[in-house]
Protein backbone atom coordinates (compact mmCIF):
# COMPACT_ATOMS: atom_id res chain seq x y z
CA UNK A 1 0.00 0.00 0.00
CA UNK A 2 2.81 2.19 0.93
CA UNK A 3 4.32 0.97 -1.66
CA UNK A 4 1.77 1.92 -4.18
CA UNK A 5 1.34 5.47 -2.59
CA UNK A 6 5.19 6.36 -3.01
CA UNK A 7 5.29 5.54 -6.52
CA UNK A 8 2.70 7.58 -7.21
CA UNK A 9 4.19 10.52 -5.01
CA UNK A 10 7.41 9.67 -7.24
CA UNK A 11 4.87 9.93 -10.51
CA UNK A 12 3.65 12.75 -9.68
CA UNK A 13 6.71 14.41 -8.77
CA UNK A 14 8.58 13.24 -11.99
CA UNK A 15 4.93 15.36 -14.04
CA UNK A 16 5.68 17.98 -11.67
CA UNK A 17 9.12 18.71 -13.01
CA UNK A 18 8.55 18.17 -16.70
CA UNK A 19 5.33 20.49 -15.94
CA UNK A 20 7.85 23.08 -15.19
CA UNK A 21 10.27 22.74 -17.82
CA UNK A 22 7.49 22.37 -20.70
CA UNK A 23 5.60 25.52 -18.94
CA UNK A 24 8.79 27.46 -19.69
CA UNK A 25 8.14 28.75 -23.09
CA UNK A 26 5.22 30.89 -23.30
CA UNK A 27 6.59 34.21 -22.75
CA UNK A 28 3.31 35.96 -23.61
CA UNK A 29 1.63 34.93 -21.10
CA UNK A 30 4.24 36.41 -18.49
CA UNK A 31 3.49 39.62 -16.79
CA UNK A 32 6.10 41.01 -15.15
CA UNK A 33 6.04 43.59 -12.62
CA UNK A 34 8.79 45.39 -11.49
CA UNK A 35 8.31 46.54 -8.54
CA UNK A 36 6.42 44.29 -6.47
CA UNK A 37 8.88 41.96 -5.61
CA UNK A 38 12.05 42.11 -4.08
CA UNK A 39 15.80 40.01 -3.45
CA UNK A 40 17.63 40.89 -0.93
CA UNK A 41 20.81 39.36 -0.18
CA UNK A 42 20.46 35.85 2.26
CA UNK A 43 23.87 34.69 2.08
CA UNK A 44 26.79 36.68 0.99
CA UNK A 45 27.68 38.28 -2.55
CA UNK A 46 27.16 35.04 -4.74
CA UNK A 47 23.38 36.25 -4.63
CA UNK A 48 21.95 36.84 -8.24
CA UNK A 49 24.82 35.09 -10.74
CA UNK A 50 24.51 35.97 -14.16
CA UNK A 51 24.72 32.35 -16.00
CA UNK A 52 24.69 31.64 -19.58
CA UNK A 53 20.99 31.21 -20.50
CA UNK A 54 19.12 33.40 -22.57
CA UNK A 55 17.19 36.67 -20.87
CA UNK A 56 18.73 36.37 -17.09
CA UNK A 57 21.48 38.91 -17.79
CA UNK A 58 18.34 41.72 -18.40
CA UNK A 59 16.38 39.76 -15.64
CA UNK A 60 19.14 40.38 -13.39
CA UNK A 61 20.01 43.96 -14.63
CA UNK A 62 16.08 44.49 -13.81
CA UNK A 63 16.36 43.22 -10.29
CA UNK A 64 14.85 46.15 -8.11
CA UNK A 65 16.81 44.21 -5.54
CA UNK A 66 16.50 45.79 -1.52
CA UNK A 67 20.09 45.82 -0.30
CA UNK A 68 19.99 47.78 2.99
CA UNK A 69 20.87 51.52 2.62
CA UNK A 70 24.66 52.46 3.61
CA UNK A 71 25.00 52.39 6.74
CA UNK A 72 22.42 50.48 7.95
CA UNK A 73 22.84 46.65 10.17
CA UNK A 74 20.59 44.66 12.35
CA UNK A 75 21.70 43.58 15.65
CA UNK A 76 20.48 41.07 18.28
CA UNK A 77 20.34 41.48 22.17
CA UNK A 78 20.74 37.52 22.02
CA UNK A 79 20.96 34.89 19.47
CA UNK A 80 21.14 31.99 21.73
CA UNK A 81 17.90 29.91 22.36
CA UNK A 82 16.71 26.80 23.59
CA UNK A 83 14.62 24.35 21.26
CA UNK A 84 11.15 24.62 22.42
CA UNK A 85 11.46 27.41 24.80
CA UNK A 86 10.05 30.52 23.96
CA UNK A 87 11.23 33.42 24.96
CA UNK A 88 11.48 37.03 24.15
CA UNK A 89 13.88 38.05 21.37
CA UNK A 90 14.45 41.79 20.56
CA UNK A 91 16.93 43.73 17.97
CA UNK A 92 17.33 47.11 16.72
CA UNK A 93 18.17 48.26 13.29
CA UNK A 94 21.03 50.49 13.48
CA UNK A 95 21.88 53.64 10.65
CA UNK A 96 25.53 54.21 11.35
CA UNK A 97 25.53 52.68 14.98
CA UNK A 98 22.07 54.73 16.05
CA UNK A 99 18.97 53.16 16.20
CA UNK A 100 16.55 53.62 13.98
CA UNK A 101 13.02 54.73 15.35
CA UNK A 102 10.95 56.01 12.10
CA UNK A 103 9.29 53.15 10.20
CA UNK A 104 6.88 52.92 7.17
CA UNK A 105 4.51 50.36 6.98
CA UNK A 106 4.57 47.85 4.17
CA UNK A 107 1.79 45.53 3.40
CA UNK A 108 0.07 46.85 6.85
CA UNK A 109 3.02 46.45 9.06
CA UNK A 110 6.39 48.43 9.52
CA UNK A 111 7.92 45.24 9.76
CA UNK A 112 7.82 41.83 9.06
CA UNK A 113 9.74 39.52 10.13
CA UNK A 114 10.51 36.11 8.80
CA UNK A 115 12.35 33.06 10.59
CA UNK A 116 13.18 30.10 9.16
CA UNK A 117 15.43 27.12 10.16
CA UNK A 118 18.68 26.59 7.90
CA UNK A 119 16.87 23.66 6.09
CA UNK A 120 14.37 25.50 5.03
CA UNK A 121 11.26 23.91 8.04
CA UNK A 122 9.83 25.71 10.76
CA UNK A 123 9.08 29.11 8.55
CA UNK A 124 7.27 31.45 10.68
CA UNK A 125 5.61 34.89 9.52
CA UNK A 126 6.22 37.43 12.89
CA UNK A 127 5.57 41.06 13.63
CA UNK A 128 7.71 42.32 16.71
CA UNK A 129 6.57 45.29 18.25
CA UNK A 130 8.34 48.55 18.23
CA UNK A 131 9.57 50.50 21.44
CA UNK A 132 10.33 54.00 21.37
CA UNK A 133 13.99 53.87 21.59
CA UNK A 134 13.84 51.01 18.00
CA UNK A 135 14.08 48.20 19.95
CA UNK A 136 11.37 45.81 18.51
CA UNK A 137 10.88 42.54 20.22
CA UNK A 138 8.79 39.80 20.73
CA UNK A 139 8.16 35.98 21.86
CA UNK A 140 9.90 33.63 19.61
CA UNK A 141 10.29 29.95 20.31
CA UNK A 142 12.38 27.86 17.82
CA UNK A 143 11.13 24.65 17.84
CA UNK A 144 13.87 22.41 17.09
CA UNK A 145 17.87 22.06 17.79
CA UNK A 146 19.83 24.11 15.13
CA UNK A 147 20.29 27.42 13.17
CA UNK A 148 17.54 29.73 12.26
CA UNK A 149 17.76 32.70 10.00
CA UNK A 150 15.85 35.80 10.67
CA UNK A 151 14.41 38.20 7.79
CA UNK A 152 13.98 41.71 8.56
CA UNK A 153 11.41 42.80 6.14
CA UNK A 154 10.78 46.72 6.49
CA UNK A 155 11.35 50.49 5.32
CA UNK A 156 12.33 53.54 6.35
CA UNK A 157 11.84 57.03 4.74
CA UNK A 158 15.01 55.81 2.43
CA UNK A 159 13.11 52.85 0.93
CA UNK A 160 12.34 48.93 1.55
CA UNK A 161 15.26 46.88 2.58
CA UNK A 162 15.84 43.45 4.02
CA UNK A 163 18.49 42.77 6.73
CA UNK A 164 18.97 38.97 8.16
CA UNK A 165 20.79 37.44 11.07
CA UNK A 166 21.32 33.99 12.61
CA UNK A 167 20.21 32.20 15.76
CA UNK A 168 20.95 29.37 17.10
CA UNK A 169 19.05 26.19 19.58
CA UNK A 170 21.15 24.30 21.49
CA UNK A 171 21.10 21.08 20.85
CA UNK A 172 21.29 18.76 17.63
CA UNK A 173 18.79 17.49 15.26
CA UNK A 174 18.94 16.36 11.52
CA UNK A 175 18.28 18.53 8.84
CA UNK A 176 15.20 17.60 6.44
CA UNK A 177 15.94 17.35 3.38
CA UNK A 178 14.76 19.42 0.63
CA UNK A 179 11.11 17.89 -0.70
CA UNK A 180 11.11 16.84 -4.35
CA UNK A 181 8.91 19.56 -5.83
CA UNK A 182 5.15 18.98 -5.98
CA UNK A 183 2.14 20.30 -8.09
CA UNK A 184 0.51 20.56 -4.62
CA UNK A 185 0.75 20.61 -0.79
CA UNK A 186 -1.69 19.91 1.78
CA UNK A 187 -2.21 22.09 4.50
CA UNK A 188 -5.30 21.63 6.77
CA UNK A 189 -8.43 20.79 4.65
CA UNK A 190 -7.02 22.26 2.11
CA UNK A 191 -5.09 21.46 -1.28
CA UNK A 192 -2.93 24.31 -3.01
CA UNK A 193 -1.79 23.63 -6.48
CA UNK A 194 0.53 25.67 -8.09
CA UNK A 195 0.98 26.11 -11.64
CA UNK A 196 4.02 27.98 -12.49
CA UNK A 197 5.40 29.33 -15.93
CA UNK A 198 9.18 30.49 -16.30
CA UNK A 199 11.06 32.09 -18.84
CA UNK A 200 14.37 32.68 -18.12
CA UNK A 201 14.30 33.81 -14.27
CA UNK A 202 10.87 35.53 -14.53
CA UNK A 203 7.86 33.73 -13.82
CA UNK A 204 4.08 33.80 -13.24
CA UNK A 205 2.99 31.48 -10.03
CA UNK A 206 -0.59 30.83 -9.35
CA UNK A 207 -1.96 28.96 -6.09
CA UNK A 208 -5.16 27.37 -6.37
CA UNK A 209 -6.50 26.95 -3.03
CA UNK A 210 -9.11 24.80 -2.80
CA UNK A 211 -11.06 22.22 0.16
CA UNK A 212 -12.69 18.62 -1.02
CA UNK A 213 -11.73 19.80 -5.16
CA UNK A 214 -13.55 22.21 -4.76
CA UNK A 215 -11.91 26.21 -5.26
CA UNK A 216 -12.13 28.41 -2.06
CA UNK A 217 -13.88 31.57 -3.23
CA UNK A 218 -13.85 33.49 -0.37
CA UNK A 219 -10.30 33.85 0.86
CA UNK A 220 -9.72 36.85 3.45
CA UNK A 221 -7.28 39.76 2.51
CA UNK A 222 -3.98 39.01 5.08
CA UNK A 223 -1.98 41.71 5.18
CA UNK A 224 -4.18 43.85 2.10
CA UNK A 225 -4.38 40.97 -0.40
CA UNK A 226 -5.21 37.66 -0.86
CA UNK A 227 -2.09 35.73 -0.29
CA UNK A 228 1.83 36.54 1.06
CA UNK A 229 4.54 34.49 -0.79
CA UNK A 230 8.23 34.15 0.52
CA UNK A 231 10.73 32.56 -1.50
CA UNK A 232 14.28 31.30 -0.33
CA UNK A 233 17.16 30.02 -2.45
CA UNK A 234 17.88 26.44 -0.61
CA UNK A 235 21.36 27.51 -1.89
CA UNK A 236 22.04 29.75 0.45
CA UNK A 237 18.55 31.30 1.77
CA UNK A 238 18.95 34.28 -0.41
CA UNK A 239 15.06 35.89 -0.07
CA UNK A 240 12.63 37.03 -2.06
CA UNK A 241 9.46 38.54 -1.27
CA UNK A 242 6.84 38.35 -3.84
CA UNK A 243 3.06 40.16 -3.73
CA UNK A 244 0.39 39.66 -6.13
CA UNK A 245 -0.49 40.29 -8.85
CA UNK A 246 -3.55 42.82 -9.10
CA UNK A 247 -2.76 44.29 -5.91
CA UNK A 248 -1.74 47.44 -5.15
CA UNK A 249 0.98 47.54 -2.86
CA UNK A 250 2.94 50.61 -1.57
CA UNK A 251 2.87 51.91 1.69
CA UNK A 252 -0.87 51.73 3.22
CA UNK A 253 -3.83 49.10 3.33
CA UNK A 254 -5.16 48.05 -0.19
CA UNK A 255 -8.04 45.77 1.15
CA UNK A 256 -9.37 46.61 -1.94
CA UNK A 257 -6.33 46.49 -4.25
CA UNK A 258 -6.79 42.52 -4.62
CA UNK A 259 -10.41 42.76 -4.67
CA UNK A 260 -12.29 42.70 -8.18
CA UNK A 261 -9.41 43.77 -10.31
CA UNK A 262 -8.19 41.89 -12.77
CA UNK A 263 -8.73 38.10 -13.41
CA UNK A 264 -6.46 36.82 -10.74
CA UNK A 265 -8.39 38.45 -8.36
CA UNK A 266 -11.75 37.12 -8.41
CA UNK A 267 -13.35 35.13 -6.64
CA UNK A 268 -12.28 31.31 -6.42
CA UNK A 269 -9.09 32.00 -8.89
CA UNK A 270 -5.47 31.38 -8.34
CA UNK A 271 -3.50 33.72 -6.23
CA UNK A 272 -1.26 34.61 -8.77
CA UNK A 273 2.28 36.29 -8.68
CA UNK A 274 5.04 37.35 -10.48
CA UNK A 275 8.18 36.94 -9.26
CA UNK A 276 11.85 37.23 -10.84
CA UNK A 277 14.47 34.90 -9.44
CA UNK A 278 17.95 35.44 -9.42
CA UNK A 279 19.46 32.17 -10.78
CA UNK A 280 18.35 29.13 -11.59
CA UNK A 281 17.87 26.23 -9.01
CA UNK A 282 16.01 25.36 -6.32
CA UNK A 283 14.00 27.18 -3.86
CA UNK A 284 11.22 26.70 -1.57
CA UNK A 285 8.37 28.73 -1.39
CA UNK A 286 6.10 29.87 1.60
CA UNK A 287 2.50 30.69 0.80
CA UNK A 288 0.02 32.40 3.45
CA UNK A 289 -3.55 32.75 3.04
CA UNK A 290 -6.17 33.69 5.27
CA UNK A 291 -9.68 31.85 5.39
CA UNK A 292 -12.21 31.86 8.38
CA UNK A 293 -9.94 33.70 10.27
CA UNK A 294 -7.41 31.95 9.88
CA UNK A 295 -3.50 32.09 8.70
CA UNK A 296 -2.46 29.04 6.44
CA UNK A 297 1.27 28.29 4.96
CA UNK A 298 1.38 26.16 2.36
CA UNK A 299 5.10 25.30 1.27
CA UNK A 300 6.38 24.46 -1.85
CA UNK A 301 9.90 23.40 -3.73
CA UNK A 302 10.12 25.02 -7.18
CA UNK A 303 13.20 24.27 -9.15
CA UNK A 304 13.80 26.81 -11.68
CA UNK A 305 15.47 25.26 -14.81
CU1 LIG B 1 4.25 40.34 7.80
Amino acid sequence: MRTVRSMALLALTAAAVAALVLLGVDAASLRTSPGRWDVADGGGPQVGPVLPVGGITQATRQAPARPPPDGYAVEAATTRFRAGLPRRFSFRILEHGRPVTAFRRTHERLLHMIVVRHDLTEYQHLHPALGRDGTWSITLGLPRAGAYRVFVDTATGRGPFTLHLDLRASGHSPDVPLPPPSPATTVGPYTVALDAAAVGTAAELRFQVSVGGRPVTDLEPYMGARGHLVILRASDLAYLHVHPEGHAGGGHDHLAGDSGRGGDARAGGPVTFAARFPSAGAYRMFLQFRHRGQVRTAAFTFVLP
